[in-house]
């Protein structure tokens, strides 16, 4: 069975969110980051970064958010979390899978730490760039690809909730409010959130 390595107040809540809407079995393995499990070496073997979250699937370990969103919706083609190949909305989940880690993350870190950088040469531009051209997405809505929920939306769905709801470092914006009252009614969002309060075993 697949294993999920994650801590609560993390990042690993996307992989929780996914994993609960695959509706496929998944073994939990707590590594609480605030009392440094993730300085084990059994979980260092899963993942040299030592960060959650993790996943180990038979042979194979896989970390980063964003990358875990693109194996599962591979391994569970059943779950309709990833446009298959050959279909036109492959083009547009992969641009906002990878526009999660590659601008969204950036910028979000940009804004709170107020560095600033040459927008030319910076790979997501600059904070304001990134999130009109969110905004411009989410405007259109449902979800990033219309009306197709996709694994997308697990990663930039989470983020922009810890950025913009639970740790406001990330200006709202009236679309980024509609979005993330969507993926919050999510029912797997709901399971999820209640596992990682420790409301669920
Ligand atoms: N790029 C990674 C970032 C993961 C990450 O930074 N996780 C943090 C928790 S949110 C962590 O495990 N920190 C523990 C540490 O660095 O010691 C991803 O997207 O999965």
């Amino acid at each position: 069975m697949l294993q999920l390595y994650w801590s609560p107040r993390s990042r690993a809540f996307s992989s929780l969110w996914l994993m609960e809407e695959t509706g496929q079995p998944y073994e939990r393995v707590l590594t609480d980051i605030s009392k440094g499990a993730q300085k084990n070496p059994e979980f260092l073997a899963v993942n040299p970064m030592g960060k959650v979250p993790a996943i180990k699937d038979g042979d194979s370990t896989l970390a980063e958010a964003a990358a875990i969103c693109a194996y599962v919706a591979e391994k569970y083609p059943q779950a309709k979390l990833a446009p298959p190949i050959g279909d036109p909305l492959r083009a547009k989940y992969l641009y906002w899978l990878f526009f999660s880690p590659g601008c969204i993350e950036p910028a979000m870190v940009q804004l709170a730490t107020k560095i600033e950088m040459n927008s030319v040469s910076a790979g997501w531009g600059d904070a304001q760039r990134v999130f009109d051209v969110l905004d411009a997405t989410l405007s259109k809505g449902p979800w990033l690809l219309g009306e197709t929920f996709s694994a997308a939306d697990v990663i930039v769905g989470s983020g922009l909730n810890f950025a913009v709801r639970l740790f406001k470092m990330t200006p709202s914006r009236p679309s980024f409010e509609r979005y993330i009252d969507a993926c919050t009614a999510r029912p797997a969002f709901q399971r999820a959130t209640a596992i990682a309060a420790g409301d669920r075993a």
